[in-house]
This record gives structure tokens, C-alpha cells and sequence, in this order.
């Protein structure tokens, strides 16, 4: 089981949507972003595999449960971050939810895939840079955390980095 975490509103339910859609080959051949209501609770979606028959099970759970997060850590295999790049915002609270994040997966090794979601937005911020810039994380990870973790960024309205995502979703979990 992977979960899927972020602040409200990052986009986790549509980048989940996006996930069990198969076809990653044509990019810009995408449908409108479906509708969504915020998640209340968790959100649970299975993504199929081409060379398997089970399917990979994925779990959303609410930026309004940050708090207990870490009770689903043991029982992952590895975690899917979302931040939404488009909104500065929102930047500092993902950042520090990321880094209680990191500290707590060093402890049990699993692997991090921190997505910059809505790359497609116009002005959206750079936001690796960002994070490099304003609170050192890649300084941060580069001592504590670098092999287990990645950075993508990523598009459900023009399909930027969905198909990297799905294949990193299908390595962790093989
Ligand atoms: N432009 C753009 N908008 C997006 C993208 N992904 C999601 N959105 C929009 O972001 C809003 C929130 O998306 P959700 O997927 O519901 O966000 P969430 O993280 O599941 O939100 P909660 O369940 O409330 O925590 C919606 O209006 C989506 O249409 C994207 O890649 N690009
Ligand atoms: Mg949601």
C-alpha cells in the first residue's frame, strides 16, 4: 500500500484519478481534470499493473489529518508527497509537513516521491528551486535522505511527469 499525502486542495484525488488511467503515451490528449470535492477521511484507488493481475492500492489521506500521518508510515511501502506549485501560500505549511515527513521515514527507509503538482499553471513557481532556496531542504536531503528520495513535477491537465509517477508507483511496489 502507497499513500498519497499533501495539504488540502494539492491535488491528490485528481493526480489518483489520473493514475488509474493507463494510457501515459499521448500527453495533451488529456480530458478536462475531473471534478472533485475535497476528501473527507481517506480515499482509496487501485492502479493496475499491464503485467499483473493484482493492482497496486493507493491511499489519500487529508491535509486536515496531518496530525496522524505518521500511524500509516509502518504499515506503507512508500509515500507519494504532493505540493502544489501554483500556490505560495500553502508553500511553508507542505514544506514542514515534508520534513517531519523525512525525518520519520529515515527512521524506517521507505521510499519518497515529493510531486510538484500543477505545473501547468501560468506563474507557477519553480517550487525546487524554492525549496532550495528558502529552507535548504535539498542541502537537507542531500545529507540525510538522498537516495530515497525524488522530485517530479507534474501536470493532470497536460500530463507532465504522470507516466514517471506511474512507473516509480510500479517499481516500489514490485
Ligand atoms: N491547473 C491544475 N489544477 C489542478 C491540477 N490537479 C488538481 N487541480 C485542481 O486542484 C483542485 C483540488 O484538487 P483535488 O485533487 O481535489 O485536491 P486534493 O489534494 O485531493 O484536496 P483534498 O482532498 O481537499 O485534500 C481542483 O480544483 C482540481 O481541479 C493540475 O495538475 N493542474
Ligand atoms: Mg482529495
Amino acid at each position: 500500500m502507497i499513500l498519497c499525502l499533501g495539504t488540502k486542495g494539492c491535488g491528490k484525488t485528481v493526480l489518483l484519478k489520473r493514475l488509474q488511467e493507463t494510457n501515459f503515451q499521448s500527453l495533451n490528449s488529456y480530458s478536462e481534470i475531473p471534478a472533485t470535492v475535497s476528501t473527507v477521511g481517506t480515499n482509496i484507488v487501485y492502479v493496475k499493473q499491464a503485467t499483473s493481475k493484482e493492482s497496486i492500492s493507493i491511499i489519500e489521506i487529508g491535509g486536515e489529518m496531518s496530525s496522524i500521518w505518521q500511524n500509516y508510515f509502518e504499515d506503507c511501502s512508500a509515500i507519494l508527497y504532493v505540493i502544489d506549485s501554483s500556490d505560495l501560500s500553502a508553500m511553508s505549511e507542505s514544506c514542514l509537513l515534508l520534513i517531519n515527513i523525512i525525518k520519520e521515514l529515515l527512521k524506517l527507509s521507505k521510499p519518497l516521491y515529493v510531486i510538484l503538482s500543477k505545473a501547468d499553471v501560468k506563474n507557477s513557481v519553480n517550487a525546487r528551486e524554492m525549496l532550495n532556496e528558502l529552507f535548504f531542504l535539498e542541502s537537507y536531503l542531500e545529507k540525510s535522505a538522498k537516495k530515497s528520495v525524488d522530485f517530479i513535477e507534474c501536470s493532470c491537465v497536460t500530463g507532465k511527469g504522470l507516466k514517471d509517477v506511474y512507473e516509480w508507483v510500479l517499481r516500489v511496489e514490485s
